[in-house]
């Protein structure tokens, strides 16, 4: 198992609850599999409705529903939701932040549009939505050290621009139409999983270049610091948020993080491991994103009401991800 699903599931589980029926939009992303792995243990097989556009290949796959979804197709989901009762709709689907900026109308119609049609059925049908969003949510007007859960926002990017309104969106239809909507910025996932299009991915790809080939060139500057979270901990964070009672949300949208770190100070780390790993620096547009984006998140609102803690720090993280990636793809 790349993710300990079992540490996960009984730091959290939630007994007393009616199970619900989920959907995953975007299932085949970073996230998405390694979310439905945890959700279907406790929540059972049948009732994690993982959906894509993309076809899934066999590894990775848990057993349980795998269904064609395109979030630009309206009618298709209301489908989905009422032939499958759905409860919960995590919607992971979206262009991440370097790759916006190649497709920026792609980026409107994935991100945006999207959003527009799984918050209306979330309201139609009842259902308790999650959206991610992300340290990109914040600009070069935000507070960058510590940037707290409220303040000037402001992005620069389609990605960072189209989770803003994601999150003003959610909060409208939850003040207007009592949606049960929940979203957690998250800062740069790190996982075995390679991410797609991301500014953080970098802390993702030095395991697997480092790992195969000993070398890595670096696309930001060394010192450039972003805050980061180990996927255990994001998953953990989602599904302890996903089941905290609505009394104990004072908003709707809360920072999450674990750490924040700089590429000198995860490639040091790293050599501890792969003493001869060689790594360059050649910083291209991704730097100008990376400069906008908070160093260190102020997640202290999410500690205080639901009990939001993580696990792994830099030294922690770093030797599991060695352990996974050497497992799974070497
Ligand atoms: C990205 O780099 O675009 C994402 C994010 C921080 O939201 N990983």
């Amino acid at each position: 198992e790349v993710v300990d699903i079992n540490k996960i599931h009984k730091r959290f589980c939630n007994k007393g609850l009616k199970t619900p029926r989920i959907l995953i939009t975007g299932g085949l992303g970073q996230l998405g599999t390694e979310c439905a792995k945890l959700l279907r243990k406790s929540y059972g097989e049948e009732n994690v409705i993982l959906s894509d556009i993309i076809k899934p290949t066999d590894n990775g796959l848990t057993n349980g529903p795998f269904i064609f979804a395109d979030i630009l197709d309206f009618k298709g989901l209301q489908k989905i939701i009422v032939n499958y009762r759905i409860d919960w709709l995590i919607h992971f689907s979206a262009l991440l932040s370097a790759v916006g900026e190649q497709n920026v109308p792609l980026a409107v119609r994935v991100n945006i549009e999207g959003m527009h049609n799984v918050i209306e059925l979330a309201r139609q049908y009842n259902l308790r939505i999650f959206v991610p969003s992300t340290i990109g949510a914040f600009g070069p007007d935000s507070p960058r050290n510590p940037t707290p859960n409220i303040t000037i926002q402001r992005p620069r990017t389609i990605y960072g621009v189209s989770k803003v309104h994601a999150e003003l969106l959610g909060e409208y239809y939850h003040h207007k139409f009592g949606l049960d909507f929940r979203c957690l910025r998250f800062p740069g996932v790190i996982s075995s999983d390679p991410p797609g299009g991301g500014t953080t991915d970098y802390a993702v790809a030095v395991f697997h270049e480092g790992l195969l080939r000993k070398r890595y060139k670096c696309y930001l500057e060394p010192h450039t610091r972003l805050p980061m979270m180990y996927i255990d901990d994001c998953l953990a964070a989602l599904f302890q948020f996903l089941n905290a009672p609505n009394e104990r949300l004072r908003r709707r949208v809360y920072n999450v993080t674990a750490m924040s770190f700089t590429p000198e100070e995860l490639f040091n780390e790293i050599k501890k491991h792969i003493p001869d790993l060689h790594v360059s620096y050649k910083p291209d547009s991704r730097q100008n994103i990376a400069n906008t984006w908070p160093q260190v998140f102020d997640d202290s609102e999410a500690r205080k009401d639901w009990n939001w803690t993580h696990e792994f720090n830099l030294e922690k993280m770093v030797i599991s991800m060695i352990q996974d990636v050497s497992e799974n793809f070497i």
